[in-house]
C-alpha cells in the first residue's frame, strides 16, 4: 500500500467524530489497462414503433411521440435496437413485391429521422423469427416456394438499399440476424437441422449484400442466442467471416458475479476471434422488482459487470412500453404482455402516464456517463458487492462507476497507480430516497491526494459515478431527470372481468369478453332484420373516481382507414342513482380498430353505458350485427 494514502487515511479518520466507523472499502481503478477500446455505450432495445398504425390505435400522438423521442435522448443512448421484419413493406403476401412506400416503411423512415436527428445509431432487426421470418407469413418451407432464402435475401439487401442509400438514414449501422433464433419458430427446408439452416442464411446474406456492393453499409449482428452462450461456440468456429459482431444474452441475474459471470462466458468463447460481443438483451421478469427504484442498482450491477468482461455494448430490454405490432398486436402472456404492450420499459405507455419509472433516473446516470464515443473502458478492482467500472474519455478525462450492492453504507477509498486528474462531480442514485438522483459539483474530501485516492461514503444500494467533467452547459440539468407533468401514472383498467349487461348477444360472442382485458375478444349482439342500436352496461360494483374510458370496436380483419364515428357509438356514465349523463367521445378514428380515447375529470361513477350500432351493410345472411372488442375504464389503483 502506497505510504501517502496511508497518512491521508488516518488524516480524514482523526478528522472524524468518535462514533465506530465501518471499514473503509479499497477500490482500485488502473487507467493503463484497457478492456475495451471502443465502447459503444449502455444502450437500449427501443422499437421503432411510435408512427405505426397499431401505436397511433393506441393513443400515440404527435406531442406524446416528441416527448418520447426527448426521452430517448434524455436517456444517453447512442443506439437503439429495433424489430423489423419482411412483412413491413410487404404486407400478409408471401414474398409480395416490396412497396417501399407502405405505411409501415413510412412510420419506420419517420422514427429513423427522429433518432438520426438526435444522433442515436440503431441496430435493425432484419426479421425477429427464425426461421419463420425467412418464409414470411406461412409456418412451413413449402416445395412450391422454393426460394425463400433468396427472396429473404433479396429483401434484406434492398431493405438496406432503400433505407441507407434512398432515404439516407445513415445511422442504420448494424442489422441483427433475428432474435434468439435458437428456438426455432417455424420450420427448416427438409428439416435440416437449425444451425445449419441459420448458417446457410446468414452466408447467403453476407454473399448478398457483397454481390450488390452493400457489405459496407452495415456491421452483422449474430447469432442473438438466449440463455448465453448458446450457439456461440458454432457461430465464433463456422461464422467467423460472416458475422461483425458476436452477440448473446440472459436474463433473471441479480448480482454483480451472476451477471460478470454470464458476460465472462461470452467473452472467452468471441477473444480467439478478436471481434468484439454486445450483451444484447437483458433484464429481470420479476414486475416488482422492475417498478422498484432497486431495479436501477441492479441495472448499474449488471452494467458494472458488463463493462468489465469488456463488452463493446449491452441492450437493456426494454427502453420503454411499447405496443407491438402484428403478429404479437393482441398478444397477452404472462411476461407482462398485456393486449400487444410489453411493460418491459424504464416509462410506461406514454399515452396512459408520462411519469417515468425510479430505475429510469439510474439507467440515465448509467447510460450518459459510462458510455460515449471514443471511451475506453479500463482495468479496475473491486468487490462482488460494490464492484467499480472506469471509462476513460477522449478529452483526458475520466468517469467511474462504483455500486454499493449491499443494503447498508460502504465507506470506500478508489486508489489509482499513477497520479491522475481525480473526479471531482459525484453523482448519485439512491434506490430507496424519494429524490433519487443527486448531483455534487463540490471537490471530494480527497482532492488534497494529489491524484493518487480519493474517499467517498455510498448509502445502501446507491449507485455513484464519479466524473471529472462538469455538466455539460447544454444538459438542461446535470443529469437530474425530468419527471413531465403527472397525468395518468397508476391508472388501474377497473372494468377488468367486471359484470356486463347487454341488450342481445350472440352465444358464440359472449358479454364477458367486453371486459376480458383483450381487443381482440369481442362481444357481438344477436342478429337483427334491420340495423339498430344495442346496449352494454357495464357495472363497476361501487363508485370508482374515473379518469379515462377507452372504447375498441370490434375486430373485423379490415385495415388502414380513417373513420367517422358519427352514430356508431353513445357512451353515457351514472352514479348509484343510474342519472345518466352522456360524455363525448373523439368524432373519428385512425383507422378501423384504434381505441376511441375520453379523459374525463375524476368523477364517481359506477355504470357506464354505451349504445352501438353495427356496420350499415348486412352480414352475408343479411342480418345485423352490432358489436365491440373491449371497454376499459381507467381510474387510480387503490
Ligand atoms: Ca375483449
Amino acid at each position: 500500500m502506497n505510504i501517502r494514502i496511508i497518512l491521508i487515511a488516518i488524516t480524514i479518520c482523526t478528522l472524524l467524530p468518535v462514533s465506530p466507523a465501518p471499514a473503509r472499502e479499497g477500490l482500485s481503478v488502473d487507467p493503463d489497462t484497457v478492456i475495451q477500446a471502443n465502447f459503444l455505450g449502455i444502450n437500449a432495445v427501443h422499437h421503432g414503433f411510435s408512427y405505426l398504425p397499431e401505436s397511433v390505435e393506441m393513443g400515440m400522438t404527435a406531442e406524446l411521440r416528441a416527448l418520447e423521442l426527448a426521452r430517448v435522448k434524455e436517456s444517453g443512448i447512442r443506439m437503439a435496437r429495433t424489430f423489423y421484419r419482411p412483412d413491413w413493406a410487404m404486407g400478409d403476401g408471401p414474398w409480395l413485391r416490396p412497396d417501399w412506400d407502405s405505411p409501415k416503411m413510412k412510420a419506420l423512415y419517420a422514427w429513423l429521422a427522429d433518432l438520426q436527428s438526435i444522433g442515436v445509431d440503431v441496430a435493425l432487426n432484419m426479421g425477429w423469427w427464425f426461421p419463420r421470418d425467412v418464409i414470411w407469413n406461412r409456418e412451413q418451407h413449402l416445395p412450391s416456394y422454393p426460394d425463400d432464402l433468396h427472396a429473404y435475401c433479396r429483401w434484406l439487401s434492398a431493405s438496406l438499399h432503400e433505407i441507407i442509400q434512398v432515404r439516407g438514414f445513415t445511422n442504420v449501422k448494424y442489422v441483427v440476424m433475428f432474435t434468439e433464433p435458437n428456438d426455432m419458430h417455424g420450420n427448416t427446408p427438409g428439416a435440416k437441422p437449425l444451425w445449419q439452416y441459420y448458417k446457410e442464411v446468414l452466408q447467403a446474406v453476407n454473399q448478398q449484400l457483397i454481390d450488390d456492393g452493400r457489405r459496407h453499409l452495415v456491421k452483422i449482428v449474430g447469432p442473438n442466442t438466449s440463455q448465453a452462450p448458446t450457439w456461440l461456440d458454432k457461430a465464433t468456429s463456422e461464422l467467423n467471416e460472416v458475422i461483425d459482431i458476436y452477440a448473446s444474452h440472459n436474463y433473471n441475474f441479480t448480482t454483480y458475479q451472476q451477471w460478470y459471470d454470464m458476460a465472462l462466458t461470452i467473452k472467452k468463447m468471441v477473444d480467439p476471434t478478436g471481434k468484439p460481443f454486445w450483451i444484447d438483451e437483458y433484464g429481470v421478469q420479476d414486475f416488482k422488482l422492475r417498478q422498484s427504484g432497486q431495479y436501477g442498482t441492479v441495472l448499474a450491477l449488471a452494467s458494472a459487470a458488463f463493462m468489465n468482461a469488456g463488452a463493446q455494448s449491452a441492450m437493456l430490454w426494454i427502453l420503454n412500453d411499447q405496443y407491438y405490432p402484428e403478429p404479437l398486436k393482441y398478444l397477452t402472456n404472462g411476461d407482462a404482455f398485456l393486449d400487444g404492450k410489453h411493460s418491459w420499459g424504464l416509462f410506461p405507455w406514454l399515452p396512459e402516464s408520462r411519469a417515468t419509472r425510479p430505475a429510469w433516473e439510474a439507467f440515465v446516470l448509467l447510460s450518459r456517463c459510462m458510455g460515449e464515443a471514443g471511451s475506453r473502458i479500463v482495468g479496475s478492482q473491486g468487490l462482488g458487492d460494490l464492484p467499480i467500472a472506469a471509462v476513460t474519455l477522449k478529452d483526458g478525462g475520466m468517469n467511474i462507476l462504483v455500486v454499493n450492492g449491499a443494503p447498508r453504507p460502504r465507506e470506500v477509498e478508489i486508489r489509482f497507480p499513477r497520479e491522475v486528474t481525480l473526479p471531482l462531480y459525484r453523482h448519485g442514485y439512491d434506490p430507496a430516497a424519494s429524490t433519487k438522483l443527486s448531483s455534487a459539483r463540490l471537490p471530494l474530501p480527497a482532492a488534497a491526494s494529489r491524484g493518487l485516492a480519493f474517499a467517498d461514503t455510498l448509502t445502501a444500494n446507491e449507485v455513484v459515478v464519479y466524473s471529472t467533467r462538469p455538466p455539460s452547459p447544454d444538459d438542461p440539468d446535470p443529469l437530474v431527470s425530468h419527471v413531465p407533468e403527472y397525468t395518468h401514472e397508476g391508472l388501474t383498467n377497473i372494468a377488468l372481468h367486471k359484470a356486463v349487461k347487454v341488450s342481445s348477444a350472440d352465444a358464440e360472442w359472449p358479454a364477458e369478453q367486453l371486459t376480458d382485458g383483450k381487443r381482440l375478444t369481442s362481444w357481438r349482439s344477436g342478429p337483427r332484420a334491420k340495423r339498430q342500436e344495442e346496449e352494454v352496461t357495464i357495472d363497476l360494483g361501487s363508485l370508482v373516481a374515473v379518469r379515462q374510458i377507452e372504447v375498441f370496436p370490434q375486430y373485423s380483419g379490415e385495415v388502414g382507414q380513417k373513420r367517422k364515428v358519427e352514430d356508431e357509438l353513445r357512451l353515457s356514465v351514472a352514479g348509484e342513482k343510474r342519472q345518466w349523463r352522456r360524455l363525448t367521445l373523439p368524432d373519428t378514428r385512425r383507422n378501423a380498430h384504434a381505441a376511441l380515447i375520453t379523459a374525463i375529470q375524476p368523477r364517481p361513477i359506477r355504470y357506464i353505458r354505451i349504445g352501438v350500432k353495427g356496420p350499415r351493410q348486412p352480414g352475408p345472411d343479411g342480418l345485423f350485427r352490432a358489436g365491440l372488442g373491449e371497454v376499459k375504464v381507467f381510474a387510480r389503483q387503490e
